[in-house]
C-alpha cells in the first residue's frame, strides 16, 4: 500500500510568551482539523534564555531551542519563521527571514511605526517574486461569525454602509498599581491601546466592510502616567516586583472618528480601562439593506438585521455561528458546539498553508499591516495636534 504523504514544512517560532503559545496550539492543532496542504513540524523555538526557551519547547511542543533567532534562519528544516516577539523587534527579524528565503508570520500590529512598516512590504515584495510568502496576524478575521459577516457584506445584504461603530474593550491594567509590562512600553510596543488592540479593531472593520478608512480625529489618554516596574515583563499577568516606578510611555486608550473611502461614518474606541469588559472587541455595522453586530465575549454569535424584512416581524437576529455552513467551524466538532479564542489562530496557519501551496498571497499581507500602520499613526498625530483631521495616505496599487 502506498501513503499519500504531504510535504513538510518545517516552522520556526520566535518569542514563546502569550502569542508564542497561541501560535504553538495553532501549529499542533491544524494537521488535526483541517487538510493543510503541508505538514507542519514545529522544528525550533528561538527564546533569549536558554532555560525558558526549552521549558517552553518541552511545554509547546517544539523540537529544538535556539537563543538566537538568527540561528532560526540558518536552519535548513525551518522554512517557516513565525514572529511572536514585541513589536520592537518585527521589522529587524522579518526582513531578514525573507531575505534568507523563510515564509514569514508576523503578529500584530505588523510594526512600531510606517517607516519600520514600509521596510517590511518592501522585503515582501522582493520575496514574494521568489514564491517565499509573507502574512501578518490579525486573528480575529478568522473568529467564523466575523468571516460571516464579511460573507453577508460582499453578498450585499447590508445594501450601502452608512455607519461602523467598533469597539475593543478591556480592564486589566485599571489597578494603576498593575506593574509596567512590556506592553506600556512605547519603545517595545510602538503605542498602547491603540496599536496593541486599535489595530485589531482597524483590521476588523476594515475586513468586514472591505472598505478603508481615509481620515481620522482622534483623542488618547494615559490615564496612569507611572506603575511599579514589573518583576516579569512577559505579558498581561505580570506581577511587580518592588524595585520601584517608572513611567507609562503610551496611551491607556484612543478614540477617534473617521470616514472611509465608500462613504461611511466610522468610530472607534480602544481602552484597557472599561471594567468589566475583558476581551469585548464589538463591531456593529449599519447599512441601507440592513445591519450586523458582534462582541467577542460571545464569540459564536452574530446579530443580522434584515431591513428588507417585513417590517412587522424584523429586527435583530441572533445566528449561532457553529453550523458547518459557517466558515471554519465545520472543521471542529459537531453543529451547535461552538469554538474559543484559540481557534482563530488554528484557522490563520491553515490559510496561510493554504495559501503557500497555492502560489497566492496569504491575507491579511504585510501590505494590508502597513496600511493599519497608517491608520494608527494618523491617529496617534490627530490626538497629538488636538484632534485635528488626519487624512490617511492610500495604498499605492
Ligand atoms: O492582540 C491582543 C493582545 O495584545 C489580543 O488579541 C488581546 O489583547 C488579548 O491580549 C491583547
Amino acid at each position: 500500500m502506498t501513503e499519500d504523504r504531504k510535504p513538510a514544512l518545517g516552522i520556526g517560532l520566535v518569542g514563546h510568551a502569550f502569542m508564542g503559545r497561541a501560535h504553538s496550539q495553532a501549529w499542533r492543532s491544524v494537521a488535526a482539523f483541517f487538510d493543510p496542504p503541508y505538514t507542519p513540524v514545529m522544528a525550533a523555538l528561538a527564546g533569549r534564555s536558554r532555560e525558558r526557551a526549552a521549558a517552553a519547547a518541552a511545554t509547546l511542543g517544539w523540537a529544538a531551542v535556539e537563543t538566537d533567532w538568527k540561528d532560526l534562519l540558518r536552519r535548513d528544516d525551518v522554512q517557516l519563521v513565525d514572529i511572536c516577539t514585541p513589536g520592537d523587534s518585527h521589522a529587524e527579524i522579518a526582513v531578514a527571514a525573507l531575505e534568507a528565503g523563510k515564509h514569514v508570520l508576523c503578529e500584530k500590529p505588523l510594526a512600531n511605526s510606517v517607516a519600520e512598516a514600509e521596510s517590511m512590504v518592501a522585503a515582501a515584495r522582493a520575496a514574494r517574486a521568489r514564491g517565499v510568502r509573507a502574512m501578518v496576524g490579525f486573528n480575529y478575521r478568522r473568529v467564523p461569525a466575523v468571516a460571516l459577516a464579511r460573507r453577508l457584506a460582499a453578498d450585499g445584504r447590508l445594501g450601502r454602509i452608512h455607519h461602523v461603530r467598533a469597539q475593543y474593550l478591556q480592564d486589566w491594567i485599571v489597578d494603576p498599581e498593575f506593574p509596567l509590562v512590556w506592553r506600556l512600553d512605547e519603545q517595545k510596543a510602538g503605542s498602547g491601546a491603540l496599536g496593541d488592540i486599535g489595530a485589531h479593531i482597524i483590521d476588523t472593520a476594515q475586513f468586514i466592510t472591505g472598505d478603508r478608512l481615509v481620515g481620522v480625529s482622534a483623542l488618547t489618554e494615559t490615564f496612569v502616567k507611572e506603575r511599579p516596574l514589573a518583576a516579569d515583563a512577559a505579558g498581561l499577568g505580570a506581577t511587580a516586583d518592588g524595585a520601584g516606578r517608572g513611567p507609562v510611555t503610551v496611551d491607556d486608550a484612543a478614540l477617534f472618528i473617521g470616514r472611509t473611502a465608500g462613504g461611511a461614518l466610522a468610530s472607534f474606541e480602544a481602552t484597557r480601562f472599561a471594567t468589566g469588559r475583558k476581551n469585548a472587541l464589538r463591531i456593529e455595522v449599519n447599512g441601507s439593506a440592513g445591519s450586523l453586530a458582534f462582541d467577542f465575549e460571545a464569540m459564536n454569535e452574530l446579530w443580522f438585521h434584515d431591513q428588507t424584512a417585513e417590517p412587522a416581524t424584523a429586527g435583530f437576529r441572533r445566528i449561532l455561528v457553529t453550523e458547518p455552513e459557517h466558515p471554519y467551524a465545520g472543521a471542529w466538532w459537531p453543529a451547535g458546539h461552538g469554538l474559543g479564542y484559540e481557534h482563530t489562530f488554528t484557522h490563520q496557519v491553515a490559510d496561510l498553508l493554504t495559501a503557500i501551496a497555492d502560489g497566492t498571497d496569504p491575507a491579511p499581507s504585510f501590505e494590508d499591516g502597513l496600511q493599519v500602520q497608517r491608520v494608527l499613526e494618523a491617529v496617534a498625530h490627530s490626538a497629538a495636534s488636538g484632534s485635528g483631521w488626519t487624512p490617511i495616505e492610500q495604498p499605492q496599487p
